[in-house]
C-alpha cells in the first residue's frame, strides 16, 4: 500500500506526539519534545499539517520576547518542511486558574482572562493561516449540581463564543470555530457533552453559521454513542468543520488510542463515510484528517513516531478496504436486498400532499401488512461482507 502524502490531509496536534505521558498516577515517561522537531518528523512521515494549543508552542508565562523567538523558530520549521497549520486552539484547562472553567468559571475575572487568552492566540492562528479554531471546554463543567447554574453557564459560554466570533469577523480572519464535545474528564460532567448537545447549542449563537463541531471518536464512544451516526448528523447539518480521529474501547476513561486501535469496524464505517459518503461516492468531508491520540505511556520516543505513522497507515488501509467494499458486486447486491437505496426516495411523491396520501388505498386499506411484516432485510449478510472486507478476505 502507498504511504501517506500531503494530499491525504493528515494532521497531528503538538500535544499528541509531544505527550510526555504524565497521568494522574504517575510521572512523565518521556522527555519533552521540541515543537520544531515534531514539525520535521511529522513532515517526514507524510503529514500535511500540525496543530497546537497556545501553551504547546509557547510555555505558559513566557515573556513576550521569548514568545516571539519561539514563534519564529516554529514558522521557520513550517517553511522548511512545507507543513501547514490547519487548526489551532487554546489551553483553558491546565493552569490552576481554570480549575472551574474558562468561559464558564463562576469567577467573572477568570472568564475575562480566558477570553483575552483566546483572542491572543486567535491572532497567532490567523497569522499562521489556520482555517479552524477549536474550542474544547474540558474544564467547562462541574462535579456537583449545586455549584454550577447550568443555564447561566450556557449563557456565558454563548456570550464568549459570540464575542470571539465578532472579534474574528471584525479582524477579517478567514477562520471558523469548531466546538469539541466530551462527556466527562477532567470534569465530572462537561457542558456540551455530545455532538448533539453541541449542535443544538450552536443553533442559539449569534454567528451560528461560522460555528461547527470537532467531534472526537473516543469522546462519543465514552458516552456509549455511535460515532458514525454522530458524524453523519454533523454532516447532514453542515456542521462537520473538523474531526479528531483516535481509538477507544467503549465506556471508560478517555483512551486516545491510535486510530482503529479501538472499535475497528466503526473506524471502517467512519472512513467509508468520510471518503465515499458524498454525492456519487465522492468524499463527504474535505477537511483535515486530524489525529488526536496519545502514544501509550509504555512507548519510548522511537515508538512515538511509529505510532504516529500507524494512525495514517490504518486510515489509508481502511480507505482501501472501503473502496473495495463499495466496488464489490456482492455488496451492491446486498445493499439492494437490504433496501438501503430505497431510503433515499422521499416518502411522499413530488407534489403529493397528506390529502393524496389519505386517498391512496394502497398505502393503508389495501396495504399487505402481513407480507411487509414478514419480509427480512438481510442486514446480517451485508454486515458480514463488511467484516470480510475489513479482514482482507475479499478482493
Ligand atoms: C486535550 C483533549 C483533546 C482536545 C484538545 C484540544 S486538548 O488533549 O483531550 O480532545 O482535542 O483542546
Ligand atoms: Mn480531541
Ligand atoms: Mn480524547
Amino acid at each position: 500500500m502507498r504511504g501517506p502524502t500531503p494530499q491525504d490531509k493528515f494532521s497531528f496536534g503538538l500535544w499528541t506526539v509531544g505527550w510526555q505521558a504524565r497521568d494522574p498516577f504517575g510521572d512523565a515517561t518521556r522527555p519533552p519534545l521540541d515543537p520544531v522537531e515534531a514539525v520535521h518528523r511529522l513532515a517526514e512521515l507524510g503529514a500535511y499539517g500540525v496543530t497546537f494549543h497556545d501553551d504547546d508552542l509557547v510555555p505558559f508565562g513566557s515573556s513576550d520576547g521569548d514568545r516571539d523567538k519561539m514563534i519564529q523558530r516554529f514558522k521557520d520549521a513550517l517553511e522548511q518542511t512545507g507543513l501547514i497549520v490547519p487548526m489551532a486552539t487554546t489551553n483553558l484547562f491546565t493552569h490552576p486558574v481554570f480549575k472551574d472553567g474558562g468561559f464558564t468559571s463562576n469567577d467573572r475575572a477568570i472568564r475575562r482572562y480566558a477570553l483575552r487568552k483566546v483572542m491572543r492566540n486567535l491572532d497567532l492562528a490567523a497569522e499562521l493561516g489556520a482555517k479552524t479554531y477549536v474550542f474544547w471546554g474540558g474544564r467547562e463543567g462541574a462535579e456537583t449540581d449545586s455549584a454550577k447554574d447550568i443555564r447561566a453557564a450556557l449563557s456565558r459560554y454563548a456570550e464568549g463564543i459570540d464575542m470571539l466570533a465578532q472579534y474574528a469577523i471584525d479582524r477579517g480572519y478567514d477562520i471558523r470555530f469548531a466546538i469539541e464535545p466530551k462527556p466527562n474528564e477532567p470534569r465530572g460532567d462537561i457542558l456540551l457533552p455530545t455532538v448533539g448537545h453541541a449542535i443544538a447549542f450552536i443553533s442559539t449563537l449569534e454567528h451560528a453559521d461560522m460555528v461547527g463541531v470537532n467531534p472526537e471518536v473516543g469522546h462519543e464512544q465514552m458516552a456509549g454513542l455511535n460515532f458514525v451516526h454522530g458524524i453523519a448528523q454533523a454532516l447532514w447539518q453542515g456542521k462537520l468543520f473538523h474531526i479528531d480521529l483516535n481509538g477507544q474501547h467503549g465506556i471508560k476513561y478517555d483512551q486516545d488510542l491510535v486510530f482503529g486501535h479501538g472499535d475497528l469496524l466503526s473506524a471502517f464505517f467512519l472512513v467509508d463515510l468520510l471518503e465515499f459518503g458524498g454525492v456519487g461516492g465522492s468524499p463527504a468531508y474535505d477537511g483535515p484528517r486530524h489525529f488526536d491520540y496519545k502514544p501509550l505511556r509504555t512507548d519510548d520516543i522511537a515508538s512515538v513516531w511509529a505510532s504516529a505513522a500507524a494512525n495514517m497507515r490504518t486510515y489509508l488501509l481502511l480507505k482501501e478496504r472501503a473502496a473495495a467494499f463499495r466496488a464489490d458486486p456482492d455488496v451492491q447486491a446486498a445493499l439492494s436486498a437490504a433496501r438501503v437505496p430505497e431510503l433515499s426516495l422521499p416518502t411522499l411523491a413530488a407534489g403529493e400532499t397528506y390529502t393524496n396520501l389519505a386517498e391512496d388505498r394502497t398505502a393503508f386499506e389495501d396495504f399487505d401488512l402481513e407480507a411487509a411484516a414478514v419480509r427480512g432485510y438481510h442486514f446480517t449478510q451485508l454486515d458480514q461482507l463488511a467484516v470480510e472486507h475489513v479482514l482482507g478476505a475479499r478482493g
